[in-house]
């Protein structure tokens, strides 16, 4: 124990904040990082990359992943720069096989390379379908597309996913979450949002028929405001998904890049929780639009964070990453946007909780105020430090120096 953290741990005890029972808890808390970021959202399938939809990464900074095997190593590396035991989330088209199956062809075997790593590293997978950047997806409509052969390939990929990540989740002893995000959209106004919308639930449910046991893998759906060139209307709303997952019993994915830009989406935690068993998060930082920077230590972090803690929701919510940057080193990216996850989780852990919610409940607003701006100046860093010491990663300037180094190592990948 450092000098720094005792020191730390004393000034933490008179707030009434055990700085021990805090690390061991954020120890708990798997963070389900998002496979993409390593190789801007590209995908393996042998038909060719998969952006679009919408979505898009920008930049070309040198290192990108062109193969499973970088991708894995590339992973791997970040991992061992995040304290903790965290999961990889796998998205359909980053299957490893030399096989071209179409999208609804994909089978387990074309995953098992991945699950036996995941096993190997001793972490668990989640699972997510792929219904963009296919030429089936080119209107921006897919399980909500008006012609029926083109919802029914849709639903057809889609049960194949439910399949491949139960079969995942039975191999590694843990439940994948499998989550649904659907495109699809109008650029301009539509004059029949409900033909649209009755068309993605009834896919939806002919796609989430055949049952799935939940200790193998548990539905997601996941809703969005906006995208490019679906700026008029998104068939798959907030509405839509939250009254969804309220009546079918899936899991609610919030991410934050999915809503208005002032809208707090920490807020709506407490909201959606007292309807639904779980949730799965989408962190990420939208700037100005649905951007997907790597998260910072920000105020919506700090709050999402706080909100985890103080409601009491950190078991029953699933937090996943979804963020994309391409103008950086890509395991930069994963090392420091998880790491700041988790700083905010730490921060929420060593607040004066019971003192906060006490004065609330006296309606002492005055006592809230000068706790939460007091606070601000505790010194959380050196509990990291401690936390990152115990669980043998490097922080500060060893840190940096680590992930350049490796980035310098996969600089010259074409
Ligand atoms: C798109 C959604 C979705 C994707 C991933 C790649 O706006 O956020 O989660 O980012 O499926
Ligand atoms: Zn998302």
């Amino acid at each position: 124990m450092t000098a720094a953290y005792d020191s730390a741990r004393q000034v933490f005890a008179d707030w009434s904040v055990d700085s021990e029972a805090a690390i061991a808890r954020l120890a708990e808390v798997a963070i389900s990082i998002h496979c993409w970021q390593g190789d801007d959202v590209a995908g393996f399938e042998k038909r060719g990359a998969a952006v679009g939809g919408g979505i898009q990464s920008t930049g070309d900074h040198p290192g990108r992943a062109r193969n499973p095997g970088e991708l894995r190593a590339d992973f791997e590396f970040a991992l061992g720069n995040i304290p903790g035991t965290h999961r990889m989330n796998l998205h359909a088209m980053y299957l490893d096989t030399e096989a071209a199956p179409d999208r609804d062809e994909i089978e387990y075997e074309h995953f098992i390379p991945w699950v036996d790593w995941a096993r190997g590293l001793g972490i668990g997978l989640d699972f997510n379908p792929t219904f963009f950047g296919h030429p089936k997806a080119a209107d921006n409509l897919t399980l909500s597309h008006p012609d029926a052969g083109i919802r029914d390939f849709w639903i057809e990929h889609g049960r194949r996913t439910r399949e491949i990540a139960a079969q995942i989740g039975r191999a590694l002893g843990s439940a994948a979450v499998n989550n649904i995000w659907v495109p699809d959209g109008f650029k301009d106004i539509p004059v029949d949002r409900m033909a649209a919308r009755a068309r993605l639930e009834a896919a939806l449910d002919e796609m989430c028929a055949p049952p799935q046991d939940a200790a193998e893998m548990l539905d997601a759906v996941e809703s969005k405001l906006f995208g490019i060139g679906v700026e008029a209307c998104t068939v798959g709303s907030h509405e839509f998904y939250l009254g969804y997952a309220i009546r079918k019993g899936t899991l609610l994915c919030l991410d934050m890049g999915h809503f208005h830009p002032t809208e707090n989406i920490a807020d709506k935690l407490s909201a959606v929780t007292l309807s639904l068993d779980e949730i799965l998060l989408h962190v990420s930082r939208p700037m100005r639009w649905d951007s997907d920077h790597v998260i910072l230590l920000d105020d919506a972090i700090l709050a999402m964070g706080q909100e985890l803690v103080f409601a009491d929701l950190l078991g029953k919510t699933r937090i996943g990453l979804d963020f994309f940057d391409a103008t950086i080193s890509r395991t930069a990216a994963w090392i420091i946007g998880t790491r700041n996850m988790q700083k905010a989780l730490l921060r929420a852990l060593l607040l004066p909780r019971a003192a906060l919610q006490e004065a609330e409940a006296r309606f002492d607003f005055t006592a809230r105020l000068a706790m939460t701006e007091e606070a601000k100046d505790l010194p959380f860093g050196a509990v990291w430090a401690e936390f990152c010491a115990r669980q043998d990663v490097p922080e500060g300037r060893t840190l940096i120096a680590e992930m350049d180094r490796y980035q310098s190592s996969v600089a010259d990948r074409g």
